[in-house]
């Protein structure tokens, strides 16, 4: 007799990997990114799930029993939140319309956060801001690392610097400072400025 994974553990998998979504009329996928598998730990994202979901929405216990069970947590919608939640999940860009410059250093194979977060604030800010994107967004793609990790503690001098002077170069209207650099040097290696 054959022995392999279902159908439904199959279906499971591949779910892993895909899971639409969308933010200012782009779609986007939020699965986890292919080769990341080996950074995969399911009780590691169910504890974050619960963190960040206590974090965003205080008041979430739908059964008010006072606690908060993973089945709850799976059920989660933002869209269903009470208002003084809804208020603050408003203040997340969900526009692109950057006002001031954000360096993004990310892991490759962030389990956590999907690389696809990025990649679709990377096409929502050029859809806003487009040729004016990259005076404000930088992205620095962080081979293999996961959601963090030593290389990103070892590049964080390096980008708070790229920062300063890039804040400068804004504020003095390109006078003085200068744009984020074309490969930031961090600690552990070398990143090179996504092109997007
Ligand atoms: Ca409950």
């Amino acid at each position: 007799m054959p022995i392999g994974p279902t159908k439904e553990q199959i279906q499971a998998l591949l779910d892993v990997y895909t899971m639409p979504a969308w933010v200012g009329g782009i779609d986007f996928n939020v699965g986890r990114f292919p080769g990341s598998e080996y950074r995969w730990s399911y009780s590691a994202l169910l504890g974050y799930a619960h963190d960040s979901v206590a974090k965003m929405d205080r008041f979430y216990d739908p059964n008010g029993d006072g606690v908060v069970t993973d089945d709850e947590i799976k059920l989660w919608d933002p869209h269903l939140s009470p208002p003084p939640v809804a208020n603050d999940l408003r203040r997340f860009d969900n526009t692109g319309n950057l006002k001031r410059p954000i360096i993004i250093g990310h892991g490759s194979h962030d389990p956590t956060v999907s690389p696809g977060e990025t990649y679709a604030y990377e096409r929502l800010v050029r859809a806003r801001l487009g040729a004016r994107a990259t005076d404000f967004l930088a992205v620095y793609w962080i081979p293999r690392m996961g959601h963090g990790g030593a290389e990103y503690d070892a590049s964080l001098s390096a980008q708070l610097d790229a920062l300063e002077k890039w804040v400068d170069w804004h504020q003095s209207g390109g006078r003085s400072g200068s744009l984020p650099p074309a490969v930031l040097v961090g600690g552990l290696g070398s990143y090179p400025r996504d092109v997007f």
